[in-house]
């Protein structure tokens, strides 16, 4: 590392070649699965521009909404290879670690006050850990989401009408335990697939924060909201750990502190944005609808806890005891 060091400074030297090298610039790609309307995406734009500023424009945060750098899972795995830097993301890691499934329970976390809690908390700390080292990939912060609620073509305000429904959810195991044991048929997709999916009657329905429903325009196929409210969670800003770990440790604290003003940026954002929701999805045209919340949580919760790992229980427990 020292000789790397030596040889870097040297070639630092004004007038020497390989400006790309020399003046350490650093590129990172970041890709995400949200339209550029949506808040994280503007958060994530806030991020590059602090990065921009700290680093005198040596650090160049490149952002790509919408899956353009690849689906939720294809950018994971880019991570790990190498071939991609950063992205936005939660449960899904609960493929490589098991402890991310604790993002996914229903009816654990049921407020903002309480997601802060087990994110910024000691819990969160422990998840994250465990991210790193199974994933490779290192959570850096973390943006606000919005409760996941379903929509469908049809009222469902209890788990006997989903009767069988076909449910698109994203690839998170808990999610399709615990839409089996709900009464549904879960289909693990990519986000940019339900659209059209949904268009052409593959699926019947799919669950996501509000924000997300209007983003990806889901109420021109989907004409009600569901309101089941069944997940409350986080979402990591999270990067590359063998991309982090080949970056200089000002580098390192620069990406740190810039994705700390992008976290505070998105919490104003998503606050604003909560209020407006629901209105413009019914100005849209979507029906609301007030599911039976309590039935939901009764069959969700135990399926919920029999899918998540033993080794992530003692944790579910702390968690659903706040
Ligand atoms: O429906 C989606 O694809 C998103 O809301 C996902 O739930 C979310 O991206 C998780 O997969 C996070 O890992």
């Amino acid at each position: 590392r020292t000789l790397i060091a030596a040889t870097a400074a040297a070639l630092a030297a004004p007038g020497l070649a390989s400006p790309g090298f020399a003046q350490g610039r650093v590129t990172l790609r970041l890709g995400h699965l949200a339209n550029d309307q949506n808040v994280w995406h503007r958060a994530c734009l806030h991020l590059a521009e602090q990065a921009r500023a700290l680093s005198n424009g040596r650090i160049d945060v490149q952002v790509f909404p919408n899956e353009t750098l690849g689906r939720e899972m294809d950018v994971i795995n880019g991570m790990q290879l190498g071939t991609a830097d950063m992205t936005i993301t939660g449960e899904s890691l609960q493929n490589w670690a098991p402890l991310a499934s604790l993002l996914a329970v229903p009816y654990a976390v049921t407020s903002i006050q309480q997601m802060d809690v087990v994110a910024a908390g000691p819990i969160g700390q422990q998840i994250n850990a465990e991210i790193v080292s199974r994933a490779r990939v290192r959570p850096l912060g973390y943006f606000a989401r919005g409760p996941r609620n379903l929509t469908a073509n049809r009222a469902i305000r209890t788990p006997e009408e989903l009767n069988g429904l076909r449910l698109r959810v994203p690839n998170v195991p808990v999610f399709v335990a615990v839409w089996q044991a709900l009464g549904a048929r879960p289909t693990p997709m990519a986000f940019g697939e339900v659209f059209t999916s949904l268009q052409n009657g593959t699926i019947d329905g799919q669950e996501n924060p509000l924000a997300l429903i209007r983003g990806a325009n889901f109420n021109e196929v989907q004409r009600f909201v569901n309101r089941t409210e069944h997940v409350w969670s986080w979402i990591y800003v999270a990067i590359s750990e063998r991309r982090w770990q080949g970056l200089s440790a000002a580098d390192r604290d620069i990406v740190a502190e810039a994705v700390r003003r992008a976290q505070a940026f998105e919490r104003t954002l998503f606050v604003e944005d909560e209020r407006s929701l629901e209105a413009d999805l019914k100005a849209k045209g979507m029906t609301f609808v007030d599911s039976d919340q309590a039935a939901f949580a009764a069959r969700a919760r135990p399926a919920a806890i029999g899918s998540v790992r033993a080794e992530a229980r003692p944790l579910l427990e702390q968690i659903m005891a706040i």
